[in-house]
């Protein structure tokens, strides 16, 4: 098989990058380990900023997120049982979007098959050859038999445990790194949300997060220790610790109700640098990972991928590789900075030093937060979405 692009990975990142560059005429073929319905059953980010939503549209799928997606113009902190709002809309102008990343892949999806764009699902021991030529080549396996394609380029969208990242020599990747001793634990839940808008809670309990799906569906986190088991967690149980870490206004509201998605998630800061290597570009998580707390993981996906798309883009119609050549720093600028915004929201929320004077830090960094107009203005832009 010969494709332009070869992408490995139908996650947000490779989806999006294979609409938008079918939308401009140019060949690609996505490689998915997973099948469609297993890449489905995953529940992950909630938030998507105003950038995100552009590029969707962009990619002509963008039409159920506007109908049925949340716009939200501010968010809520709770300290002490206490809520503090940040409007978004009053220091930057700007909204985000509350629309779950498995209606989004579906959307994607959907546009996908409506252009005839070839999907390989549960395509096994994907393996990248000769990216370092212009004649880059991808093998893998379905139906007990092995195929190849060879391409002009190889999109590695992955995701962090995928196999693109770890197909460059070590020599040519460095790679930076943060774990954090925490996890959270979230579910799922047809119960309607506790507030019309999200609620980080700041507790000595530890984090947790007021989110939702629709105003019938609820999405919650509690910080829960990396031992933890999924399977000592059953939902009254799930219930009973979140209640304690609510103000009293949500713990009035909590309607509780059987779990229909319950996982753990561990935080981690990474970023691997360059994000190129010759006709190996990565995006998304294949490339970076941020905690979930700042809302950015899916938004960098989408940042990168419109960086990779448009540069391709100009490759083939202008035959200008200038968008090529600034790829990876062009999206490290934006992605480090959202480390950064991901690395502080987490360093303020959560229960992670024993240290009184680190608890001291966060409270007066919150204290300020609530009470100065400039640093509610850059919590604003940095939630919203940075500019490209
Ligand atoms: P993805 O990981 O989504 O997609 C990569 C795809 O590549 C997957 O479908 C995978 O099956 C496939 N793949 C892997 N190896 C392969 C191989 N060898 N061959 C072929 N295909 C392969 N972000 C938020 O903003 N908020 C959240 O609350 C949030 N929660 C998260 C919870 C979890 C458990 C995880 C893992 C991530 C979470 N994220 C969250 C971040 C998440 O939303 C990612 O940023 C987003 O999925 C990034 O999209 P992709 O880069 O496409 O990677
Ligand atoms: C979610 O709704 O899943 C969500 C919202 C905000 C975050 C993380 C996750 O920061």
């Amino acid at each position: 098989m010969r494709t332009q692009v070869a992408i490995i990975g139908a996650g947000p990142a490779g989806l999006l990058l294979g609409q938008l560059l079918h939308r401009h005429g140019i060949d690609n073929i996505i490689l998915e380990r997973q099948t469609g319905e297993y890449v489905l059953s995953r529940v992950r980010a909630g938030v998507i900023e105003q950038v995100t939503m552009d590029l969707l549209d962009e990619a002509g799928v963008g039409a159920r997120m506007h109908a049925d997606g949340l716009v939200h113009e501010g968010v809520q902190i709770c300290v002490d049982g206490v809520r503090h709002r940040i409007s978004f809309k009053e220091m930057t102008g700007k909204a985000v979007m509350v629309y779950g990343q498995t209606e989004l892949t579906k959307d994607l999806m959907d546009g996908r098959a409506a252009a005839g764009a070839t999907t390989v699902y549960s395509a096994h021991e994907v393996a990248l050859h000769d990216f370092s030529t212009d004649k880059p080549r991808v093998t893998y396996r379905t139906g007990g038999a092995t195929q190849e394609i060879s391409c002009d380029f190889v999109a590695g969208c992955d995701g962090f445990h995928g196999v693109s990242r770890k197909s460059v020599p070590a020599r040519a990747i460095a790679s930076h790194e943060r774990v954090y001793p925490l996890g959270w634990l979230g579910i799922l839940s047809d119960t309607p949300p506790v507030s019309d808008e999200l609620i980080y809670v700041h507790h000595p309990l530890g984090f947790a997060l007021c989110s939702m799906r629709s105003p019938t569906r609820s999405r919650y986190y509690l910080q829960c220790s990396l031992a933890e088991d999924i399977d000592s967690w059953p939902d009254d149980r799930f219930w009973e610790e979140l209640k304690p870490r609510l103000d009293d206004e949500a713990r009035e509201r909590l309607v509780t109700g059987p779990s229909i998605e319950k996982s753990i998630a561990p935080l981690r800061s990474f970023v691997a640098e360059p994000m190129r290597f010759g006709r190996l570009f990565l995006a998304g998580d294949a490339a970076h990972i941020v905690p979930p707390t700042g809302a950015k993981g899916l938004n960098l996906a989408a940042s990168d991928v419109r960086y990779l798309a448009h540069a391709l883009i100009e490759h083939y119609k202008d035959k200008s590789d200038a968008g090529l050549d600034h790829y990876s720093a062009r999206a490290l600028a934006r992605v480090w900075k959202a480390e950064r915004f991901s690395w502080w929201m987490t360093t303020m929320l959560h229960q992670i030093s024993d240290n009184p004077f680190d608890r001291k830090i966060q409270l007066a960094e919150l204290d300020y937060l609530f009470r100065s107009k400039a640093a509610a203005t850059v919590f604003a832009e940095n939630y919203v979405g940075l500019p490209y």
